[in-house]
């Protein structure tokens, strides 16, 4: 797939000459600017616009920009996930919007072929280009436990890590470690950030990390030259900035004392709350309880009933035993706070029953007042497809043309 880019790619050109030149019609880049607008993440500049045609003017001025992928100690399974995603196609992505440069897995050539292809690539597009790692670097025994093409890891990412524009760190590996930097971390696996510690680096954690938050640095990128804003841990903050247990589909449970005790149990098949396994989503951020994987509603950890392992976070996935439970550091564990569900009942005298009824039409009025009043929330994710929540009001009486007014 890449192989056919790579002849062609050195001269570098706009998504508007790209399109034509491989004949894609004005209809289908403004289809393709629609999807856009529904997948990629809200927060960045691309998401800002109000018509797929605002989108189409801007993107389809910039340079298409070239994009080295290399990979490392990895499962491929952060290359498996952005072949997953579907709006838009990923031959969309690589054939219009960037220019793929280098992916051993995706290219057809291999051995002294690909070699040549990537040394050309880094001196055509030195400074200018974007490196994505995937994978863990060896750093053990001076690094002899992985090279390609007779050099080691270290010294290949040294090299073409140093002539990048800026350096995506795709997945937990690539991050800082991932798995194979597990306890006993035989090859003394690190992130590229601890290799490269003064270069401009974008960890995209998750195991395997979300593709559409890969999306939205790259179009960013595109878009205006500029990198979306990072948390300390240099995590785009558009994508990290929720904590998984505040936007848990199971929250209720959890508030509610409603725990699965043992897989498979009465409370699991129910679809309760799965702290007690070791759920590690009140430590974790990510967006995947928003953003679900390969475009299907519900499809991710906690959505099929397994507990949140923290993939997205340093200090818990691979370090933390999976069936640990962890400590509720933000919020008080409600089960201690709450009334016992099955609490005893005592005689309760008509009185007291009139005036608890009182004060719930009270707060109920109250609570709903309230929420009317709540406004839009601007930076909510939502799945593509479903609705956004600045998009337009319905019309409050629509009429059926069929009918006539
Ligand atoms: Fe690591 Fe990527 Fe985990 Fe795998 O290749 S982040 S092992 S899902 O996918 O590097
Ligand atoms: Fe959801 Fe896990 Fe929090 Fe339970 S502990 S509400 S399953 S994030
Ligand atoms: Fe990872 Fe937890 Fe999400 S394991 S994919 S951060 S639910």
């Amino acid at each position: 797939m890449v192989g056919s880019l790579i002849t062609s790619a050195r001269v570098l050109e706009s998504i508007d000459e790209r399109m034509l030149r491989c004949g894609v019609s004005r209809r289908a880049f403004l289809q393709f600017c629609s999807s856009l607008m529904v997948s990629a993440p809200f927060g960045l500049a691309i998401t800002n616009k109000q018509t797929p045609e605002e989108v189409a003017h801007g993107l389809g001025k910039v340079i298409r920009p070239p994009v080295i992928w290399l990979a490392f100690q990895d499962c491929t399974g952060c290359t498996e996930t952005l072949l997953s995603s579907s709006h838009p196609e990923l031959s969309d992505l690589l054939f219009n919007v960037i220019s793929l440069e280098y992916h051993e897995t995706l290219m057809a050539g291999s051995g002294t072929q690909a070699r040549e292809v990537l040394e050309e690539a880094v001196s055509a597009h030195a400074g200018k280009y974007i490196l994505v790692v995937e994978g863990s670097i060896p750093t053990r025994d001076h690094g002899v436990y992985m090279k390609v093409a007779g050099r080691t890891a270290m010294d290949v990412l040294a090299d073409v890590g140093s002539k990048a524009a800026a350096i995506v760190a795709i997945g937990s590996c690539a991050s800082w470690g991932g798995i194979p930097s597990a306890d006993p971390d035989p090859t003394g696996a690190v992130g590229v950030a601890d290799l490269l510690p003064n270069s401009t680096i974008v960890n995209i954690p998750g195991c395997p990390p979300n593709p559409y938050t890969l999306l939205g640095v790259i179009l960013q990128y595109a878009d205006s030259g500029t990198l979306p804003e990072l948390d300390e841990q240099r995590r785009p903050k558009f994508a990290f900035d929720r904590n998984i247990h505040e936007q848990c589909p199971r929250r209720a449970h959890f508030d509610a004392g409603n725990f699965v005790k043992q897989f498979g149990d009465a409370g699991h098949r129910e679809g309760w709350c799965l702290y007690e396994m070791g759920c590690k989503g009140p430590d974790t951020h990510a967006g995947c309880s928003t953003r679900h994987f390969n475009d299907i509603p519900d499809v991710w950890p906690i959505g099929i009933g397994a507990p949140c392992i923290g993939c997205t976070e340093k200090s818990i996935a691979f370090r933390v035993p999976m069936f640990q439970v962890v400590q509720i550091h933000t919020r008080a564990n409600p089960p201690d706070t709450y009334a016992p569900i099955n609490a005893p009942q005592g005689i309760v005298s008509p009185l007291a029953t009139g005036l608890v009824g009182i004060a719930a039409g009270a707060l109920l009025g109250a609570g709903f007042v309230a929420s009317r009043k709540f406004p839009n929330v601007r930076g909510s994710q939502s799945l593509p497809g479903t609705t956004r929540s600045d998009d337009p009001a319905p019309p409050e009486d629509p009429v059926d043309p069929e009918v006539g007014a």
